[in-house]
C-alpha cells in the first residue's frame, strides 16, 4: 500500500529507457507537490560540472552501461539528506539494480519513511526505440544517438533492471499499466493508481 509511518508519498517510477519515466516525472512533481530525484540527471548534471565522478559515469553511460551502484546510491543519500522537509519523492530512472533496491529502503527507514509504491511503465522494445532516436535528434544525448547503443540498454534494462520489479511485487507494491498512447491518458492512469493507494 501506500502508507508509510510519516505519510510521506514516495513513488518509484519504473520502465526500460524511453518509457516515459522523465516525462511522466515532470507531471507528477506539479500535481503531487513532490521532489524528482532522476539519477540520470543528477549525473548528467555531474558531467556538464566535470566532477570526477561526471568524467568516470560519463564513459559508462555513452556506451548505454550502468554507473556503479555505490556512485548512485551516494547521490540518493545526499539528495535525501538536502531535502529533509519534502512531502515525498519521485524516484525516477532509480533502484536500476536489486541492491539499489535494498539500499534505497535502508535509507527511508532511516528518515522513518518507506516507499509507497512502484509503478511501471510497459513499452514495447520497438516502440522504445523509435522514441529514442526521435529524442537523440535534439537532445544532445550521446546515448540516444545509434540504434545498437539503445538496444544496449534495453537490454541492459531486461538482464539487470526488469527484476526489480519482483522486488516490489514481494513487498505488494508493484503496479504496472501499459505506456504506449497519449502522455496525458498514461498520467490520469498514473493519478489513479496514487489516489486510489493514498490513505
Ligand atoms: P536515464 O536518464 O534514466 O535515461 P532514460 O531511461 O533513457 O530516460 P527516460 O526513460 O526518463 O526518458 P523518457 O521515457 O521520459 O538514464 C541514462 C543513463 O544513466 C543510463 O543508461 C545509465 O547509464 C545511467 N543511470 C541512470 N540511473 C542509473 C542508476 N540508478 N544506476 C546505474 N546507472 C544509472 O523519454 C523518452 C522519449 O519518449 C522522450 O523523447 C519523450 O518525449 C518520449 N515519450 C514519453 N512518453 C511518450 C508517449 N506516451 N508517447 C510517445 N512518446 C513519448
Amino acid at each position: 500500500s501506500c502508507e508509510n509511518p510519516r505519510s510521506m508519498l514516495n513513488i518509484v517510477l519504473f520502465g526500460p529507457p524511453g518509457a516515459g519515466k522523465g516525462t511522466q516525472s515532470q507531471k507528477l512533481i506539479a500535481r503531487y507537490n513532490l521532489v524528482h530525484l532522476s539519477t540520470g540527471d543528477l549525473l548528467r548534471s555531474q558531467i556538464t560540472q566535470g566532477t570526477e565522478l561526471g568524467l568516470r559515469a560519463k564513459k559508462l553511460m555513452d556506451e548505454g552501461l550502468l554507473v556503479p551502484d555505490e556512485v548512485v546510491i551516494g547521490m540518493i543519500e545526499s539528495q535525501l539528506a538536502n531535502n529533509t522537509e519534502a512531502a515525498g519523492f519521485i524516484f525516477d530512472g532509480f533502484p536500476r539494480t536489486v541492491p539499489q533496491a535494498q539500499s534505497l529502503d535502508e535509507l527511508m527507514v532511516r528518515y522513518d519513511t518507506g516507499v509507497s509504491c512502484m509503478i511501471a511503465l510497459e513499452v514495447a522494445e520497438e516502440e522504445l526505440v523509435k522514441r529514442l532516436l526521435e529524442r537523440g535528434k535534439t537532445s544532445g544525448r550521446p546515448d540516444d544517438q545509434d540504434e545498437a547503443k539503445i538496444r544496449r540498454r534495453v537490454n541492459v534494462y531486461n538482464t539487470e533492471t526488469a527484476q526489480v520489479a519482483g522486488y516490489y511485487a514481494e513487498q505488494q507494491k508493484f503496479h504496472a499499466l501499459n505506456g504506449i498512447g497519449a502522455i496525458e491518458e498514461i498520467f490520469t492512469q498514473i493519478c489513479d493508481i496514487i489516489d486510489q493507494k493514498q490513505v
